[in-house]
C-alpha cells in the first residue's frame, strides 16, 4: 500500500462544478444531434444531463474511497500509525459518508430521470432539473466536513514512511550517535547526516542484498529516554521497532555528551521488545584506542563493520530457517 500516492480530496463544490459542466456539454451535443421537435429535444438533453451528472459524480466519489487504504486490512505497523496520527474512527466514518453520497446520487438520479421521462410540460421539467441539482448540492453540503477530514488525513498519510515486509534491522540509539552514518555505510541509502542531534525526522530505509534476498534497514530518529512522552516521529519509530524490526543494532557513542548510563538505560528499554540486539560502537576512528579497548572489554560491542555485517547476515539466516519451518 502506498500512502504517498493518495490523490488530493477537493472541496465538494469542485466535484459538483465538474459534473454540472460535463452535463451541460453532453446535453448540448445531444440536443444538436437530434432531428425532432423542440420539447422532445429538450427532454432527451435533460435525460443526458442527469445521466452524465450521475456518472461523473459516482466515478469521482468511487475513486476517492478506493484511493484510501482499507484500514482494517492494514498490517500492525500501519494500523498503529493510522491510530497514532489520525482519528481512524472518523476516517472510517468519512469514507462511509462518501459511499452513502454515491448511493444517494444514484437514487436521486433514478427518481428525477423518471420524472423527466414522464413529464409533458416544459416548465415542470425545468423545475425538476433545478430541484435535482439542488438536492445533489444539499447531499454534498451534508458531507463537506467529511471531504475536509479526508484531505487532512491524506496529508498526514502522505508523510508515512514506506516499510516493506522484509527481514528488517532497526538502527537505534541516542541522537547524533551515528545511526544514519551507519545506515549509509551498510546500504546504498544516502540519509541526511549532520553534526547535531535530531537530524533524522522520518524513518530512513536502506537495503542490502544477501544471497539474492533483500535485508531492510530502518534508521530511526534519535530517541531519548522518554517512551512515555513521545512526539509523532518518536511514535512512528517506536511502532517500527515494535512491529517491523526483526533485530536491532544499538549504536553506542562514547564521544558524545550523552552519559553512558543514559545510553544503557535506553538499551534496557529496547530489550523489552525481546528481539536480538547487536551492539555497535561508533566513532572509534576519533576515540583514543585505550578508551575504545576498555569499553569493548566491558561491553559486548562491535566496532568493525565487516564483523557487524556478518552478525546481521547470521541473524538473517536464522530467521529464514525459522520461517521455513
Ligand atoms: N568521526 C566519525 N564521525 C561520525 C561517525 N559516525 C557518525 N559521525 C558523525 O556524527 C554526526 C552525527 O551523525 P548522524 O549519522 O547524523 O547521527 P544520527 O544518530 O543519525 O543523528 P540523529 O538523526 O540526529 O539522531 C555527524 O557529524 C557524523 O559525521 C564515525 O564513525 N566517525
Ligand atoms: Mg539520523
Amino acid at each position: 500500500m502506498s500512502f504517498n500516492s493518495i490523490p488530493k480530496v477537493d472541496k465538494p463544490s469542485f466535484y459538483l462544478d465538474i459534473a454540472f459542466r460535463a452535463a451541460r456539454k453532453r446535453a448540448s451535443i445531444k440536443k444538436s444531434s437530434l432531428k425532432t421537435n423542440k420539447f422532445l429535444k429538450e427532454k432527451t438533453a435533460n435525460i443526458e444531463k442527469v445521466d452524465t451528472v450521475r456518472k461523473v459524480l459516482t466515478t469521482k466519489l468511487n475513486s476517492i474511497t478506493k484511493s484510501f487504504p482499507n484500514i482494517d486490512g492494514l498490517n500492525d505497523f500501519y494500523f498503529g500509525l493510522v491510530n497514532a496520527t489520525i482519528d481512524y474512527k472518523e476516517l472510517k466514518k468519512s469514507l462511509g459518508a462518501i459511499n452513502w453520497a454515491g448511493k444517494k446520487i444514484s437514487e436521486l438520479t433514478s427518481l428525477y430521470r423518471l420524472k423527466i421521462k414522464r413529464c409533458d410540460d416544459r416548465a415542470i421539467m425545468n423545475k425538476d432539473i433545478k430541484n435535482y441539482y439542488g438536492r445533489l448540492s444539499s447531499v454534498f453540503k451534508q458531507i463537506s466536513k467529511n471531504f475536509a477530514f479526508l484531505e487532512e488525513s491524506r496529508r498526514t498519510m502522505r508523510d508515512f514512511p514506506t516499510i516493506k515486509e522484509l527481514f528488517t534491522v532497526a538502527i537505534a540509539g541516542f541522537p547524533n550517535v551515528g545511526k544514519s552514518t551507519l545506515l549509509s555505510k551498510l546500504t546504498t541509502s544516502t540519509p541526511e547526516i549532520k553534526p547535531y542531534a535530531f537530524t533524522t525526522k522520518t524513518l530512513n530505509t536502506g537495503y542490502f542484498s544477501f544471497r539474492y534476498q533483500k535485508i531492510q534497514f530502518v534508521d530511526t530518529p534519535g530517541t531519548l529516554n522518554r517512551i512515555n512522552k513521545m512526539n509523532d516521529i518518536e511514535k512512528t519509530a517506536y511502532l517500527a521497532m515494535k512491529h517491523c524490526a526483526d533485530i536491532f543494532i544499538y549504536v553506542y557513542d562514547i564521544t558524545e555528551p550523552y552519559p553512558l548510563a543514559e545510553q544503557k538505560k535506553l538499551l534496557k528499554k529496547l530489550k523489552k521488545f525481546d528481539k536480538p540486539i547487536i551492539l555497535y560502537l561508533s566513532k572509534t576512528d576519533i576515540l583514543p584506542s585505550e578508551k575504545t579497548s576498555v569499553f569493548l572489554k566491558k561491553n559486548k560491542c562491535e566496532p568493525d563493520l565487516d564483523v557487524l555485517k556478518k552478525k546481521i547476515t547470521n541473524e538473517f539466516m536464522k530467521y529464514m530457517k525459522y520461517m521455513k519451518k
